[in-house]
């Protein structure tokens, strides 16, 4: 970004320079300037290479070179460096019109029929010809094995996009009436791109402003990686992000550009519809957001292409041989651009050209009308045509188109507005202006009703429009998935850490790499394995996997790492497997979405481990957590250093006792809380199994904890692993006595409730059996289809939920604990009633060790006993008076403020 007061100093320097020139340098720099413009005029890029050349030598020479990260409010391209247009006009011109009245009559026909169903109709008409120009001579769609190009649509332009679907034929006219009316008896449309709702047609979700954008960057960078890696063939495969200039406001859409440019992602362009406006006014009233976005892009080294102004001014800039017409729009901001284009020709030549006599005269032979004709860049197709061929033949870097639009662009008088973002529905005037406008072959009452209109197929326009189509390999967007693979390992290929530790004290997270690591040397799936860390891999043990598969990095390793004769050295390579993605949780659940949807976008089924700090997963990426279940993504997010009592020592901001509330909130996550090895091996062979062989559209969410102790192994017996992957099994029964108490535990808290177990036993002469429960989330799933599938049958024999089923006549109390909030057995109290007592973390966290903080938030052995004993107590099964005693000589405060309020 450029500040008032960088501006300032680079000014100062400008009228320096520009003093020189004037003093006695005036021939000299014209002897120059011809030079350069020969050069120019055999070949541009020998121009731009010349003028490279020669800062170089200037910054040598210590002569102070002025940056340039903002140039004239112009065209990147100038006219004489423009390819004529391929395309046949006119009919490319009947077919957009087609297009834009098609998906305004959608949204408007939808609201009359439902007011409040909402849809958009301002975005898509600033953006048609940037879309068209891409679908008639870009866009590149899969063909038999050839890979095609992947378009992240701007969400609010949806109804385009249905629109062309419908020139098209792929959709008929009761598939349009049935916008944003998808519960209905025939398919409907979803309001926004949505790959869960509309699983054939669109690849990418994108509504949600920034997560389009990042997620395009990393999708372009995992391309590169799966070329370099082998995995997929190198081509010339593009992805295309069609960006809001409102949405650059999020820091998810710029805050990964940089990324592009280290990576070289020339197979990334972006384009930023400029409309100048957002949803409540103006992007930047008082700037003008095309120079904020050229500086920021070029400034983090990206290719920017400027399409600003129409090919009709090009005449204008031609006979303006002051440089006046460039000054006079440099001296206007955006805010006067939006109201230009929100009033009339007569307002513009008056408040525009009027401001200097020689620009009035200028425009003197221009009626009113043509002036406010005159187009911006992003309405015009030579120009668009122009840039994006650019865009597509550039090397080295991504590009960044900033097109000039209008919001609104011909909806009479909602053009331009402030309020036009929620234009829903037009008035009969503007409807027939829109006609008029776009020569839309419609009789006057067809266009007061806003029908659809499709000509025949016979049409030269559409005939044109298919053939386009057919010569880039078909119909887009279109998303389609092949017949799984992927045969996931069998059980016993995990035998290690089925058999349990051998007395060696470990902890689920070493558990956890171990299985990674043995997974990325099989044969068969190896390869596929992509682990995904944001600069935590020493902190979950990685470095022998660093070692072995390496980190991926586009350069390869350029320098001898300091620690290159050690065993474990850090290892960097072109075909590294690892993306160790530095500090960012944001960009790492992009290499995740790109990685988990690859089985679609790429037709290889990778499978993603992301490992990250369980305290920086769903409240922090939380959207885009949903933007992967939104896309069908697969794979294993792996909360690392979890719990808010195991993660000792760090205190508030880094132990997370409620990632498992936020993960349970989607609904296509599978979440797990194993507490031993075996555990987790039994859950990742069987998510390798659901996901990748038998192509279950879901995800898992494992926490995995840094507390060291005797993994033991899987006890022997049937229904044990499926009580692991469906959420509990009895992992140690009361070694005798009448059993009085059930006790629940998850993760390292398991150990809590088998101390618990022992003191109880011990102590207090009360048998109780321990339960591992995997995942809370889980049993509920299951208990509601369950309760729903007997509320919809009363007829029939009643069913029982896996926890029912599971528990069975086991008797007594169940005093549940886990390193989470007490919501997560809560979860289940509608089977459980009174006898559930739950206890968990909730509260803030705080720096101890493990003692204390299970000791504050209730949860350690002590205080599951205790718990158990007054639960006897008020069903009077014991004293009260044993349980009060108990709280006395187990060390436990009856009177403290608790954990959820300290
Ligand atoms: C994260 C997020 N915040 C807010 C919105 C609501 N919203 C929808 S469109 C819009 C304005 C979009 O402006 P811009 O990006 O300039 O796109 P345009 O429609 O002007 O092309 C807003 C705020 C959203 N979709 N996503
Ligand atoms: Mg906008």
């Amino acid at each position: 970004m450029i500040s008032d007061d960088t501006d300032a100093k680079e000014n100062d320097m400008a009228t320096k320079v520009d003093q020189a020139v004037q003093k006695d340098l005036t021939a000299e720099v014209a002897e120059w300037i011809e030079a350069f413009d020969e050069v120019v005029a055999q070949d541009w890029e020998q121009g731009a290479a010349l003028l490279t050349a020669l800062r170089a030598r200037a910054r040598e020479a210590g002569v102070p070179a002025i940056g340039e990260v903002v140039t004239p409010y112009m065209n990147t391209i100038p006219k004489h460096d423009e390819v004529p247009y391929p395309g046949d006009r006119p009919l490319e011109r009947r077919i957009e019109a087609l297009l834009r009245w098609n998906a305004m009559a959608m949204v408007h026909h939808q609201n009359k029929e439902d007011a409040g169903i909402g849809g958009h109709i301002s975005t898509y008409s600033s953006l048609a010809t940037l879309l068209e120009v891409g679908f008639n001579h870009f866009f590149r769609a899969s063909y038999g094995d050839q890979p095609g190009d992947l378009i992240y649509f701007q969400g609010h332009a949806s109804p385009g996009v249905y629109s062309r679907a419908y020139l098209e034929g792929r959709f008929d006219d009761a598939r349009l009436l049935n916008f944003r009316h998808e519960l209905r008896d025939t398919p409907g449309l979803s309001s926004y791109p949505h790959p869960w709702l509309m699983p054939d047609f669109w690849q990418f979700p994108t509504v949600s402003m920034g997560i389009g954008p990042l997620n395009a960057i990393y999708q372009a960078r995992f391309m590169k990686y799966l070329e370099n890696r082998n995995l997929i063939e190198k081509t010339e495969r593009k992805v295309w992000a069609f960006v809001g200039d409102g949405e650059t406001d999020e820091v998810d859409t710029l805050g990964a550009i940089s990324l592009g440019s280290r990576e070289k992602l020339d197979n990334l362009i972006f384009v930023v519809n400029c409309n100048l406006q957002r949803l409540d006014g103006p992007v930047r009233g008082n700037k003008r957001i095309i120079d904020e976005l050229e500086a920021t892009f070029r400034g983090a080294g990206w290719n920017v292409i400027k399409v600003i102004w129409g090919s009709d001014w090009d005449e204008l800039f031609e006979r303006d041989h002051q440089g006046l017409l460039l000054k006079r729009m440099e001296e206007c901001v955006d805010g006067d651009y939006q109201t230009f284009k929100a009033k009339n020709g007569r307002y513009l030549r008056e408040n525009f050209f009027g401001k200097y006599p020689e620009l009035l005269k200028l425009v003197e032979d221009k009626t009113d009308k043509q002036l406010f004709k005159l187009h911006r860049g992003g309405h015009d197709p030579a120009k668009i045509y122009n840039a994006y061929k650019r865009a597509v033949e550039h090397k080295g870097s991504p590009t960044v188109i900033l097109a000039k639009t209008v919001k609104g662009y011909g909806l009479g008088s909602a053009q331009a507005r402030n309020a036009t973002h929620n234009e829903k529905k037009m008035t009969d005037e503007s409807l027939a202006e829109f006609v008029k406008h776009f020569d839309i072959p419609l009789p006057g009452d067809a266009a007061k009703h806003a029908d659809f209109y499709r000509p025949d197929a016979s049409d030269p326009a559409i005939q044109y429009m298919m053939a386009r189509r057919a010569a880039l390999g078909g119909s887009i967007p279109k998303r389609e998935v092949p017949t799984p693979t992927v045969q996931a390992p069998k059980l016993d290929f995990f035998h290690e850490w089925l058999a349990g530790s051998k007395g060696r004290a470990v902890s689920t997270t070493g558990g956890f790499v171990g299985i990674l690591r043995g997974l990325m040397k099989d044969e068969k799936i190896g390869k596929l394995i992509v682990p995904i860390v944001p600069d935590e891999a020493r902190t979950f043990g990685m470095e022998s996997a660093i070692k072995q598969v390496g980190i991926y990095a586009h350069e390869g390793q350029k320098y001898i790492p300091h620690d290159a004769d050690m065993l474990l050295s850090y290892r960097e390579s072109v075909d590294g497997q690892i993306l160790e993605e530095g500090i960012t949780e944001a960009g790492s659940m992009a290499s995740f979405t790109a990685a988990g949807t690859a089985y679609t976008n790429y037709r290889i089924p990778t499978i993603p481990f992301y490992m990250y700090y369980s305290m920086f997963g769903f409240q922090r990426i939380g959207d885009m957590a949903w933007a992967f279940a939104d896309s069908r993504g697969k794979g294993f997010m792996m909360g690392g250093t979890a719990g808010r009592t195991t993660m000792l020592g760090e205190g508030l901001q880094h132990q997370d006792g409620h990632s498992h509330v936020l993960a349970g909130t989607i609904p296509t996550c599978l979440t797990y809380d194993p507490a031993y090895a075996y555990e987790m091996a039994v859950i990742i062979q069987d998510g390798i199994r659901r996901m990748f062989e038998a192509g279950e559209d879901c995800f898992y969410y494992l926490t995995m904890y840094n507390e060291n102790y005797e993994m033991p192994p899987m006890p022997p017996g049937d229904g044990i692993q499926e009580g692991i992957v469906r959420g509990i099994y009895k992992c140690k029964a009361a070694e005798s006595g009448k059993v009085q108490a059930q006790l629940f535990g998850s993760g390292p808290i398991l150990n809590e409730a088998v101390r618990a177990q022992q003191i109880l036993a011990e102590k207090y002469k009360i048998a109780a059996d321990v339960w591992s429960v995997t995942s809370y989330n889980e049993l509920r799933r299951d208990a509601l289809r369950v309760e729903r599938w007997n509320r919809l049958h009363p007829g029939e024999k009643q069913k029982s939920p896996y926890i029912v089923t599971a528990l069975g006549n086991a008797a007594g109390p169940i005093i549940a604990a886990s390193d989470y909030m007490k919501s997560m057995p809560d979860n289940l109290a509608p089977w459980l009633g009174s006898r559930l007592v739950s206890l968990g973390t909730d509260g803030f966290g705080r720096s101890d060790n493990r003692g204390h903080l299970r000791r504050h938030f209730e949860i350690d052995a002590e205080s599951i006993v205790a718990s158990t004993l007054s639960k006897l107590a008020r069903e009077g099964t014991i004293k009260p008076d044993v349980a009060e005693k108990a709280f006395a000589e187990l060390g436990l405060s009856t009177e403290s403020a608790g954990a959820a309020l300290a």
